[in-house]
């Protein structure tokens, strides 16, 4: 255990994991796909300035959401949450840029829709925290483990972005 933190420490805090280079896991979910708005939400962190790093469309398996939500495990919507993630495709992404965790987590809104400000994505699209539509992780350290967790090493696209110099 103390092995597995530790390779995941050095891992985050590679170089290239920090900076211009952090990155994030977006999940669109199934409501989400469901009510149309991935155009609109890949838009927002396009338009942001953020670089797409991994894209696919996935039917989530319930191991997959359990190791996801693990850290959920134990609150009594945990069924719930699991049967709601697994019953359609979920836009599966990975964005990368400068302060992209914290700032992707301010782009979706609080948890509860009802407290998530207009101009937010679950302030603009969505009204029940059991239909939330994205989810963003909440810290680096949770986004390497969820990207590991949802895409493969080859999965990651490594490309330039020709307007990088325009955003930073
Ligand atoms: P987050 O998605 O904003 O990080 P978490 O507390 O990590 O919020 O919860 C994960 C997901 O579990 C939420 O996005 C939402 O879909 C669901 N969830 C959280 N709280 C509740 C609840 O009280 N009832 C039903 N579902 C919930
Ligand atoms: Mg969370």
């Amino acid at each position: 255990m103390i092995c597995f933190f530790l390779s995941l420490f050095a891992q985050v805090f590679q170089p290239g994991w920090t900076g211009v280079n952090e990155r994030t896991f977006i999940a669109i979910k199934p409501d989400g796909v469901q009510r149309k708005l991935v155009g609109e939400i890949v838009q927002r962190f396009e338009k942001k300035g953020f670089k797409l790093v991994a894209l696919k469309l996935v039917k989530a398996s319930e191991d997959l959401l359990q190791d996801h939500y693990w850290d959920l495990r134990s609150k009594p919507f945990f069924r719930g949450l699991i049967s709601y993630m697994s019953s359609g495709p979920v836009v599966a992404m990975v964005w990368q840029g400068l302060d992209v965790v914290k700032t992707a987590r301010k782009m979706l809104g609080e948890t509860n829709p009802a407290e998530s400000l207009p101009g937010t994505i679950r302030g603009d699209y969505c009204v029940d925290v059991g239909r939330n539509v994205i989810h963003g992780s909440d810290s680096v350290v949770s986004a390497q483990k969820e990207i590991s967790l949802w895409f493969r090493q080859k999965e990651l696209q490594h490309w330039e972005s020709s307007s990088n110099p325009w955003i930073y």
